[in-house]
């Protein structure tokens, strides 16, 4: 059974020497962002697991699209909360040499949502001081595009509302009950070097994740992981504690439930929502 003993895990953390934290979809449920596999886990009729593939944007481009651009409109007016907060913390200096003086943080993020680094570069700009720690957003970010071209290197972060004007009030034709509008390919986004196709710079299965060496340097290094606010069941990001373990390192799992997929093999595991636990358990 993993303990729950905070006064333990707080030796643990002082101890560190590198820490990897993992992150997912619970650590924005407390900024109103949905997760994936639980509830408002739905986009219209659609599961967006079911989106998040490449079979997807073959089959609907347009759908896929809409979809995006409905997620873009729903994350720009979301903020971080304390969880992404105390994260944050970990990987600037002055906060992370009180709880763990001697390590060094990667924090491995699966949320396309850019609220871990939001937190980030807001605390460092309110405190003046540089971050030494890092965030990896391993699935991407919703604000960015590529090229679907194979032969270009288009790539870009873009704010743009709407990201074109087809897609405006997509979302309200649906909700007012009508069919799903189809917005014609050349409508949809395009790249401005060699005007094929943009497609959101995102990590759909069957993908190869951002950064992964780098991550999987960090994971082999790591000797504390801390799993927060993910339902484990996506590789590779799930086999990272797995990896951390087999190096002789701890894991410490955060979630609003028990018995996720790495509750069995966590050496700490605290219960609840990490918008507040985590500030609470490492002393942020
Ligand atoms: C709270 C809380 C609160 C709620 N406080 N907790 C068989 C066939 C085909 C492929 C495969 C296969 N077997 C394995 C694969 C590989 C595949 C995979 O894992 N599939 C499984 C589903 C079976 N993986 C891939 O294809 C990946 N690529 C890959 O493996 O490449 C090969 C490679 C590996 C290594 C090196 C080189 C090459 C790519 C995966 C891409 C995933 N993409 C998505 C979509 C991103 C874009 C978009 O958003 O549209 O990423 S899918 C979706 O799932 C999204 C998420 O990041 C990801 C994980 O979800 P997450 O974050 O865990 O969310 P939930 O909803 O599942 O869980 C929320 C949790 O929070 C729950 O536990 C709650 O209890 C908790 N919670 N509120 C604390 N307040
Ligand atoms: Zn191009």
């Amino acid at each position: 059974m993993p303990s729950t003993n905070i006064e333990d895990f707080r030796l643990v953390l002082s101890n560190a020497r590198n820490i990897l934290v993992v992150s997912g979809a619970g650590l924005s449920a407390a900024s109103g962002i949905a997760t994936f596999r639980g509830q408002g886990g739905r986009w219209r009729k659609y599961d967006a697991s079911i989106l998040a593939t490449l079979a997807a944007w073959h089959e609907n481009q347009s759908r896929v699209w809409q979809f995006f651009h409905y997620r873009r409109e729903e994350v720009r007016s979301k903020r971080p909360n304390d969880g992404h907060y105390a994260l944050a913390r970990m990987c600037i200096p002055k906060w992370r040499q009180v709880v763990a003086p001697n390590a060094t943080v990667t924090h491995v993020t699966q949320n396309i949502d850019g609220l871990c680094l939001e937190a980030l570069n807001e605390l460092s700009t309110t405190s003046g001081e540089q971050p030494d720690g890092t965030v990896i957003e391993m699935h991407g970010n919703l604000f960015d595009v590529v090229c679907n071209a194979f032969d270009c290197d288009y790539r870009a972060k873009n704010m743009d509302y709407p990201i074109c004007p087809a897609l405006e009030g997509t979302e309200a034709i649906v909700a007012a009950g009508h069919v799903e509008p189809v917005v014609r390919r050349a409508d949809l986004p395009h790249c401005p070097k060699c005007q094929q196709l943009l497609r959101p710079d995102v990590v759909w299965f069957g993908e190869r994740p951002k950064q992964i060496q780098r991550i999987l340097e960090a994971a082999d290094s790591a000797d504390l992981c801390l799993v927060v606010g993910t339902s484990s069941l996506v590789q590779p990001a799930s086999k990272l504690p797995e990896r951390v373990r087999l190096n002789g390192g701890k894991i410490a799992v955060f979630n609003l439930e028990s018995n996720t997929n790495h509750s069995n093999e966590a050496d700490f595991e605290f219960v609840g929502p990490c918008e507040s636990e985590l500030s609470q358990i490492l002393g942020l």
